[in-house]
């Protein structure tokens, strides 16, 4: 009975990311890019970092979020590009309509990756991975672009299986082999552990899934709380969670550490331009304008603060994240501070078209005045 309880509710998710999105966008763009080790990034004397690599330059360990020097000195012949948020936002709109042309049941994650729900499209002449196939051809024929996937009967196992065969790659985990499949990998493959859960567990003796997944609930709850028992399951390969198609967000926002503390005004006004610019990029993906926009801070004490700003009218732009961040920022900069993590963050989201139209009636409103 519960075998075809589980037959019967048994999902097929697929999870496709592109490979090396930034740089693949700029090599397709720029043929004589292609086949050479290309990064992605900010500029090494603003202690630029690392967005995204060919696979060519990660030939020569090069990898995101890694400083711009560093990238240079193992791979000195790289080609630096600057980034094209809006060539990478537009490409990205374009393979989400090419996920929903197969089903709507699209959750995006970030713009270079998506799950998709396709269980209700499989059949007999079709499986899961045929589908798979038939997407990996279509974004290729219509975009020039890569994706890999991995197709499982979770989203946490497909997220995963996405990533084991890059570039151009697809892994396919079959219903009831999730544990084999996961058993073997490193523990920070599991959605939500960081590398501070790893070392804990690593501690402990747990480096493998297999190997978390062997300790007991009572173990996992006691070092991890609820945390612990979500991770156990996740290890066992079990994961319900739907997939959502719109996700209501609350807030947008982007964070990085700096690679060392920092108080130089320029490095730091080159960070929050640059979260800025990922934010903008994501409300405007989104339809969306902000009505508030926040700016987090961490020192290099680990004290964190936000500083924020109800704008008079919202935002929904890179440059007009950028503008209000940068005056956030400003009055905390000084010599003696410096600076572990910056946040740039916007809230009090609204549809653009909602924004557009309270706007118009605002300059009624004014214009009624007058009268
Ligand atoms: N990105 C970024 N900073 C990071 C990580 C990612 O700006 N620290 C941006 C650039 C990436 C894009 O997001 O191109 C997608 O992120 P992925 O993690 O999917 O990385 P890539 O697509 O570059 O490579 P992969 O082939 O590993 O997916
Ligand atoms: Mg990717
Ligand atoms: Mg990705």
């Amino acid at each position: 009975m519960a075998e075809w309880d589980e037959i019967l509710h048994m999902r097929q998710i697929l999870h496709a990311d592109f490979d090396a999105f930034y740089a693949s966008v700029e090599q397709r763009e720029d043929p004589t890019l292609r086949g050479k080790p290309v990064v992605v990034g900010g500029r090494p004397e603003l202690r630029g970092v690392v967005a995204s690599a060919s696979y060519e330059a990660r030939g020569f360990g090069v990898r995101s979020a890694m400083p711009m020097r560093t990238a240079l000195q193992r791979c000195p012949h790289a080609i630096m590009v600057n980034a094209d948020f809006r060539l990478y936002n537009q490409v990205s709109r374009q393979v989400m309509s090419i996920f929903r042309n197969i089903t709507s049941l699209v959750e995006p994650l970030s713009l270079d990756e998506a799950f998709l729900d396709v269980t209700d499209l499989v059949n007999d002449k079709e499986s899961a991975t045929d589908i798979a196939i038939k997407l990996k051809e279509k974004v290729r024929a219509v975009l020039g672009l890569t994706i890999s996937v991995g197709v499982a009967s979770s989203k946490s196992v497909a997220k995963i299986a996405s990533d084991m065969d890059k570039p151009d790659g697809l892994t396919v985990v079959a219903c009831g082999e999730e544990r084999e499949f996961l058993a073997p990998l490193t523990v920070e493959k599991l959605w939500g552990v960081g590398p501070k859960t790893a070392e804990r567990l690593a501690q402990a003796g747990v480096l493998t899934v297999g190997d978390l997944s062997s300790k007991t609930n009572e173990w996992m709850q006691a070092n991890f709380g609820q945390v612990g028992l979500q991770m156990k399951r996740l290890s066992l390969g079990e994961d319900q969670s739907p997939v959502v198609v719109s996700r209501e967000r609350k807030s947008v926002s982007a964070e990085m550490t700096l690679a060392t503390d920092s108080n130089d005004p320029e490095a730091l006004h080159d960070l929050v331009r640059r979260l800025s610019d990922r934010v903008g990029t994501d409300l405007e993906y989104r339809g969306i304008v902000a009505k508030t926009v926040k700016l987090k801070l961490r020192l290099a004490d680990y004290t964190t603060f936000t500083r924020q700003e109800t704008l008079i009218s919202p935002v929904g732009s890179a440059e007009g994240i950028a503008e209000a961040a940068t005056k956030l920022l400003l009055p905390e900069l000084s010599t003696e501070r410096f600076f572990r993590l910056i946040g740039v963050g916007a809230g009090g989201l609204v549809p653009s078209s909602q924004a557009q139209i309270h706007m118009e009636s605002m300059t009624q409103l004014r214009l009624g005045g007058f009268e």
